[in-house]
């Protein structure tokens, strides 16, 4: 006689575990749980409920097991994965499609059959001898429009703890909702270890996304973009479900900047990887919400923004005492936070970039470390990887806007930022003239320059939209119509911006100061309340310079020359249009859905341009508009 999958559950799991899971009244949960036990064959299983006890097993377990080392400082765990499984695998991430399905060439796919078969077989028996995690979280504050449940199955108490310190606990969400939770699924396991507890099978490393059943597989892998469920698996989930529902799922910051007499305006903000993402949302003047996923919802006509997680997974590679301030202060605290893939001595972590003497021997991601030691092929292992990270609540920052964090309406939205690494195209900010052409003009034609962190030839330009490439889950066109008709739905629409941070002379030299992002905040907060004139120009509204003169003053107490203004906001026109035509090229050679109106609104600024320099010149001195 077949047994029912409660009943199954009750087989397999300690009557103290069972009870857990029996009080949650939804048999979808039950028979995903049975059907994944069955496979995976853990010879330990364990439920967490949202209680301390359950989560100290947890942190308990990750040292116990050799997954982290305890410092020298209370809290503070070091984590190493694997020398080459140091990053996301896009290579290995697949989205599984039905036979039929056209995702489009930017995005990575697999057959569905064919895919939920190899990793049904990868994971065969795979936790034989191990244990096996069960967690609730959710996505998004809890009971609110935003909160989506999820669950995750690991038998990795790194990614256990690591998932404890970035989302809101969501088992009693589970046991609220009963039938109604409608949750994400996640599978992982970090497969056979070696003796430094890292994933040893990468040749059979593979992260497949199944949007049918909402269920992400990953396996032989530990990395967090690779491992953690709800950070970027459950992205390429949630995007497809606000496409199909009309709302937004981002890879955007969400911050508050503060506007004069305590006016608060809350910006999300994407950059693609190395722009200044994480250190524009640190920012000392500022408060932050959170640092890489948005849920931007439609609510009675205003967007409103929350923060998907409730903690940071952030790169430590050059975070100092002069630039991050508040970064450094948080990570040199006894706060709980898991350091991965940088150099221990004496139980102190260390880390490229940091402004402080490194030691030149020590424990890192290649195991026992020396300086000049040098891996299989040949090249010099840095003290720490340039990816290597900080894990930690967000709660542990003083800058934290909590109101905001907890939100169940979220935050209204008063502007939306792109920004990518350019260093001749794009001047440092400037507004859209409306959210159509902000979408497609900033959004949809977002590009970035290779830095020496990513492998290949540096200084290529990337197109990369809406920095969201790598985890898109529908087609770029059907992504960017939703975006449109997002915006044109609200009554007020967030105001769109674009900024530079990486703008040069003809002789390289950067033309802003790493911390001049403060002045442009400010000047797009005054922007969103109307509260400072623009320049028009072809591609949008750029500041004024007796605005930016007395805001250098206010911020930062320095003297803004008008010789810098007139350079950094020229309009150069032959590399605005050579943009317009790369990005034309790419939608209309390799994106088979683009909505007619993303052509139609670059035709528009091409033409603006060429009136622009038939009037003036090539390069234009935002002078010249202000006085047209
Ligand atoms: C990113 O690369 O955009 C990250 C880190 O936020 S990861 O979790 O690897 O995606
Ligand atoms: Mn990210």
């Amino acid at each position: 006689m077949k047994i029912t999958p409660i009943e199954y559950l009750k087989e397999r799991l300690e009557p103290e575990q069972f009870k857990k899971i029996a009080v949650i009244n939804n048999s979808e949960l039950h028979e995903f749980l049975a059907k994944y036990i069955k496979l995976l064959n853990p010879s330990k299983i364990f439920v967490a409920t949202d209680s301390h006890e359950d989560e100290e097993y947890i942190r308990k377990k990750a040292i116990e097991y050799g997954e982290e080392k305890s410092l020298a400082t209370p809290g503070h765990t070091v984590h190493f994965d694997n020398y080459y499984d140091q990053a996301r695998d896009k290579a290995n991430t697949k989205i599984l499609v039905p036979k039929g399905v056209d995702l489009g060439s930017f995005i990575n796919t697999k057959d569905r059959e064919e895919g939920l078969r190899e990793i049904h077989e990868l994971m065969e028996d795979i936790m034989v001898g191990k244990e096996l995690f069960i967690l609730f979280f959710v996505l998004g504050p809890k009971n609110s429009v935003f909160t989506i449940p999820a669950v995750q199955l690991t038998d990795s108490a790194y990614v256990a703890h690591s998932e404890f310190l970035l989302y809101r606990k969501g088992y009693e969400e589970f046991k609220r909702l009963g039938r109604e939770a409608k949750f994400l699924k996640f599978v992982h396991s970090a497969g056979e270890l070696d003796e430094r507890k890292r994933s040893k099978n990468l040749d059979k490393r593979r992260i497949y996304i199944d949007l049918e059943s909402e269920t992400v597989y990953s396996v032989n892998t530990q990395y967090g973009g690779n491992t953690i469920g709800l950070k970027k698996l459950a992205f390429r989930l949630t995007i497809r479900r606000a496409v199909k529902e009309g709302w937004l799922s981002e890879h955007m910051f969400l911050m508050r900047v503060n506007g004069p007499e305590g006016r608060k305006t809350y910006f999300t903000g994407a950059f693609p990887s190395m722009c200044g993402k994480t250190s524009t949302s640190m920012i000392p003047w500022e408060n932050i919400v959170g640092d890489d996923l948005a849920f931007i919802v439609d609510m009675k006509g205003e967007a409103r923004g929350a923060n998907v997680e409730a903690g940071v997974f952030g790169i430590i590679h050059g975070i100092n005492k002069e630039d991050d301030p508040i970064i450094w202060e948080v990570l040199h605290s006894p706060n709980e936070i898991i350091f991965s893939n940088v150099l221990i001595k004496d139980g102190k972590p260390y880390w490229t970039g940091m402004g402080e003497e490194i030691p030149d021997k020590g424990e890192n991601h290649s195991g026992k470390w020396w300086k000049g030691k040098k891996d299989a092929e040949g090249n010099e292992i840095p003290p720490s990887h340039k990816n290597a990270r900080f894990t930690v609540r967000l709660d542990a920052f003083p800058n934290l806007d909590k109101e905001a964090l907890d939100a169940p309406c979220g935050v209204k939205i008063g502007g939306m930022i792109y920004g990518g690494r350019d260093k001749d195209t794009w001047p440092p900010v400037r507004e859209a003239f409306d959210w159509t052409h902000g979408v497609i003009t900033m959004g949809a034609a977002l590009e970035s320059e290779t830095t020496a962190a990513t492998l290949g030839k540096e200084g290529v330009r990337q197109f990369n939209p809406m920095s969201i490439l790598d985890f898109l889950s529908v087609p770029i066109g059907e992504y960017i119509q939703n975006y449109i008709r997002f915006g044109e739905r609200l009554r007020e629409k967030p105001k769109i911006f674009a900024v530079n941070y990486f703008l040069r002379d003809e002789n390289g030299n950067w033309l802003n100061d790493k911390l001049d992002k403060a002045v442009w905040l400010k000047w797009m907060e005054l922007r969103v309340h109307g509260d400072v004139d623009a320049i028009e120009t072809p591609i949008g509204y750029i500041p004024k310079y007796e605005d930016l003169k007395r805001l250098f003053k206010q911020v930062l107490n320095k003297e803004y020359k008008r010789e810098d203004y007139e350079k950094q906001f020229m309009i150069r026109v032959p590399e605005l249009l050579a943009k317009i035509d790369r990005i034309e090229r790419i939608y209309r050679e390799k994106v088979k859905d683009t909505p007619e109106v993303l052509f139609r609104v670059l035709e528009e600024e091409r033409k603006r341009l060429l009136e622009a320099r038939k009037k003036y010149e090539d390069y234009i001195s935002p002078f010249q508009f202000e006085r047209a």
